[in-house]
């Protein structure tokens, strides 16, 4: 294994994932004779509020290739890369054979808070970005796709594939040593979208992957991990000490012994590697939706009260932070913070 050449930068084999100066941190990638339908295309993206980027589809054998390779290397946990990566497809989608570009863009979102008390113990927390309409977003993302394709005769179809590796080496993104991807202007705040099309892409910004100029000599998140899922011997995240790997398990998945209740502190998903980012400086404070549960309402939702018994003023709750599909993981997640209480 090749020795890394920065001090900083404790990665399996540097010369392959090095970072090329000429892509300055956040620089927009400007593709050289670009197809005026993408200029298009992009532009009006841009002016949604979405940042974007088009691959030719040839670009989906290297992801998989890339993927395929640190696993030959024995670098994923088994049981984790069966319940979170085996999914992928990176075959030309059936309902769109003529396939020729993958677009991917980012879309900013904000972080809501569930208030929950208990015995007079109130308790604010976050659901981290994307976990709120995580689903409406990709669809409010197609539609849009579809409205502005449609314009011009081109269609779309939905992809399976790695989103974090697809945005870093397409331009659109970089990657912080939290493993987490970056955009210029949304800090890690986003939610990551693709869809195939047949748009022709003859030029794109395909690169290696790379990390941010400024996580080198920056080791905040990786301090702030308390599972040592961002370790200094690798780079890749080792995904089954994530927090987020377990408290997004089926409810009756008990949290491991190794894993100290003083860690959880979200209502599902983890924030400790972005907040302590100084790059989410602008986002961290940025809330969507808030919502307070009443003692009763915690209560209930700490039983594991079923859907159908769950009150209306609560659904109405739940369902605009998108927690009604976590009902049976909220007694052992929100258990946690009530420990001494409940
Ligand atoms: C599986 C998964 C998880 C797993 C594993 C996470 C992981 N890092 O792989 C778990 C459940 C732990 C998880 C957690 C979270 N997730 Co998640 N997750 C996914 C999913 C489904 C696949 C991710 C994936 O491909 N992982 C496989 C690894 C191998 O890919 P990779 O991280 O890109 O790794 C590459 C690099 O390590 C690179 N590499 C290897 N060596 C080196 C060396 C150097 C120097 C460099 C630069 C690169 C490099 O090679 C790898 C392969 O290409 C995507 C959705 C999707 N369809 O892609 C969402 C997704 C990645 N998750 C997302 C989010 C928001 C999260 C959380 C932040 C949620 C939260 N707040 O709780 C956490 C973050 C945890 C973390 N620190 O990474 C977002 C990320 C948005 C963003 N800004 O990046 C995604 C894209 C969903 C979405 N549609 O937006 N997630
Ligand atoms: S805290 Fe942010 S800037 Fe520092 S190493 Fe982690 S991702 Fe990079
Ligand atoms: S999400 Fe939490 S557990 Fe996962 S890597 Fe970040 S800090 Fe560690």
């Amino acid at each position: 294994m090749p020795q890394p050449t920065k001090k900083t930068t404790n990665v399996e084999s540097y010369e392959f994932w090095s970072r090329p100066d000429h892509y300055p941190y956040f620089s927009r990638h400007v593709v050289i004779g670009m197809d005026k339908s993408i200029g298009e295309l992009l532009a009006d993206l841009r002016g949604r509020g979405y940042q974007a980027r088009l691959v030719s589809i040839d670009r989906v054998a290297l992801l998989h290739k890339q993927l395929d390779g640190l696993r030959k290397k024995g670098l994923f946990d088994d049981a984790f890369f069966q319940e979170r990566l085996a999914w992928f497809r990176f075959q030309a989608p059936e309902s769109l054979p003529r396939a020729q570009s993958v677009i991917v863009a980012a879309i900013p979102r904000p972080q809501t808070r569930a208030i929950f008390t208990l015995n007079g113990d109130r308790r604010a927390l976050i659901v981290p970005p994307t976990y709120t309409s995580y689903d409406g977003v990709q669809e409010q993302f197609e539609n849009v796709i579809a409205e502005i394709l449609g314009r011009k005769g081109f269609s779309f179809a939905r992809t399976m594939l790695p989103l974090k590796q697809l945005a870093v080496r397409s331009g659109l993104g970089q990657y912080g040593r939290n493993n987490i991807c970056y955009v210029s202007g949304m800090g890690s705040f986003l939610q990551l979208v693709a869809v195939y099309s047949d748009l022709r892409c003859e030029e794109d910004g395909w690169r290696e992957p790379v990390m941010m100029e400024n996580c080198e000599g920056c080791e905040l998140c990786r301090r702030a991990c308390p599972t040592g899922a961002i370790s200094s011997d690798r780079f890749l995240l080792r995904g089954e000490r994530c927090i987020v790997f377990h408290n997004e398990k089926k409810g009756d998945v008990p949290f491991p012994d190794w894993m100290a209740a003083s860690w959880h502190n979200c209502v599902v998903g983890c924030m400790h590697c972005q907040r302590v980012c100084p790059l989410n400086k602008d986002f961290i404070g940025w809330f969507g939706e808030e919502e307070e549960f009443s003692e009763e309402e915690t209560a209930l939702l700490l039983e594991g009260v079923p859907h159908d018994k769950v009150p209306a003023t609560m659904l109405r709750k739940l369902e605009r932070l998108s927690l009604v599909e976590d009902l049976d993981r909220l007694p052992r997640n929100l258990g946690v913070f009530f420990k001494e209480t409940w």
